[in-house]
């Protein structure tokens, strides 16, 4: 029966394992190979004296990164990786693999980004690259409970969409039957219409689609984002679910991802402490204009070298809170005191951006008319505005980019390295 490669211990007996061929050694009296799964790597030890013909046939015919499956007698060996090594008596090749190889797995040869992604299915197969999307899915897991143990109503909402969420542009057009229609930005003006369904805590992590024509590091143009929408609450209450939810993230990898970690290096992971700083955006702006040489000035937005001055200064993660109403969308509600100012946030980790929200606006004429100052034509969100005119809860909301969260937490220097398959201006394959 094939167990995990980890588990096979020196005092294991009999073993059979199945995985890729790593690597492979021939000493002339002795071959060597190393076979790996996702749990470890076994070396595997034939001496060609003693072996079988069937085993000595395949052995020679095989190449690097073929699946096999071999089964004989663990010993214990000093010198292999684990303290065992495996004799095998079965030498089977399950799918050999084409020579040469489009990317090294073993590392010897580097690669860069691009020849890495386009062959994403080997790439992956490095336990690093492999430790990266294990902690993403452990990250999403505490996410999940997090959000679900306080309370939440996952929900899922059209990717399909009529209108904008975030203004005009930056959309993906798509054919739909004979209409018009465009891939959703943001489940922005969902989650709050479920608010007026009487919801009070929902949340949703999917796909959002950007046609920005960037080419950084820290842009994508399909992207995850997760979000939530919280009645009766305003911009603190949420920046307060925002930061505690970071943290049990942050615990949750440090708990269940020490081999992991481990394998990207990072021997000292470190947890974010709450509250995060809060930074006024005017005091921002004031930073920025003396550490960057560009000029900016206050109700700019914050540029790339800015966001690097501030995050440089602030160390660690933080808000900007209270931004001029007119840099942020329609739906921030603002100050009752200063209507200048609204009630929204962005959450920045020193690095970059990593989640915006706001208290939003709940009145229904207040958002016709910032809809308008925006230079939108409110007959376009009809649909959105309805639910504003039949009882609707005040309520606040944020979305957090997955891939920047995992990014930032395991020091990535591309959010790419963060997706599987990865959708830029000039990646659509695979
Ligand atoms: P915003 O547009 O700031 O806000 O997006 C929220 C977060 O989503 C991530 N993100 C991206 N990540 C990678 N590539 C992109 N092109 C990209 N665009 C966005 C970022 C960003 O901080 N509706 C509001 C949220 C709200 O108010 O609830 C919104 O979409 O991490």
């Amino acid at each position: 029966m094939r167990i995990p490669i980890q588990s096979v211990t020196p005092s294991s007996g009999q073993a059979e394992v199945v995985g890729w061929v790593h690597e492979v050694r021939d000493l002339g009296g002795l071959a060597f190979f190393l076979i790996r799964d996702r749990t470890g790597i076994i070396q595997v030890t034939i001496p060609k004296k003693k072996a079988s013909e069937a085993v000595l046939s395949a052995a020679k015919r095989v190449s690097r990164e073929s699946v096999v499956r071999v089964a004989g007698i663990i010993k214990a060996i000093d010198k292999a990786p684990g303290g065992r090594e495996l004799v095998p008596d079965v030498f089977e090749i399950i799918s050999l693999a084409d020579s040469p190889l489009p990317l090294d797995v073993v590392e010897k040869v580097p690669a860069d980004l691009d020849t890495r992604l386009d062959s994403r299915f080997l790439d992956a197969r490095r336990p690093r690259v492999a430790a990266v999307f294990q902690i993403r899915s452990a990250a999403m897991h505490a996410i999940n409970q997090y959000l679900h143990n306080e309370g939440f109503i996952n929900i899922t909402t059209p990717k399909i969409v009529a209108a904008a969420t975030e203004g005009g542009t930056e959309l993906f057009p798509i054919a739909y039957f004979d209409k018009e229609a465009f891939l959703n930005q943001s489940p922005q003006l969902y989650k709050q219409m479920m608010m007026a369904a009487g919801f009070e805590k929902v949340y949703e992590i999917g796909p959002i689609f950007r046609a920005e024509e960037h080419n950084t590091t820290k842009h994508l143009n399909e992207a995850t984002s997760i979000d939530i929408e919280v009645s009766y609450a305003d911009h603190l209450e949420v920046m307060r679910v925002l930061e505690e939810m970071i943290v049990k993230t942050y615990e949750y990898v440090s708990m269940n991802c020490s081999d992991q970690l481990t394998n990207l290096e990072i021997p000292d992971f470190s947890i974010p402490k709450t509250p995060f700083p809060r930074l006024c955006y005017g005091d921002a702006i004031e930073i920025a204009k003396k550490k960057i040489e560009d000029p900016i000035r206050y109700g700019d937005d914050i540029s790339p070298a800015a966001e690097r001055a501030i995050g440089a200064e602030m160390g660690g993660h933080y808000f900007i809170v209270d931004w001029p109403s007119e840099i942020r969308p329609y739906y921030a509600m603002p100050f009752e005191t200063d209507p200048s100012i609204c009630k929204a946030f962005d959450l920045m980790h020193p690095r970059m951006e990593l989640s915006s929200g706001a208290q939003r606006v709940h009145q229904h004429d207040l958002l016709v008319e910032q809809i308008k100052k925006k230079g939108l034509n409110p007959e376009s969100f009809e649909f959105y505005l309805r639910p504003f005119r039949y009882g609707i809860p005040p309520h606040a909301g944020w979305g957090l980019g997955a891939e920047r969260l995992v990014m930032t937490m395991l020091g990535l220097s591309n959010v790419r390295e963060a997706v599987l398959f990865p959708r830029d201006m000039h990646r659509l394959v695979p």
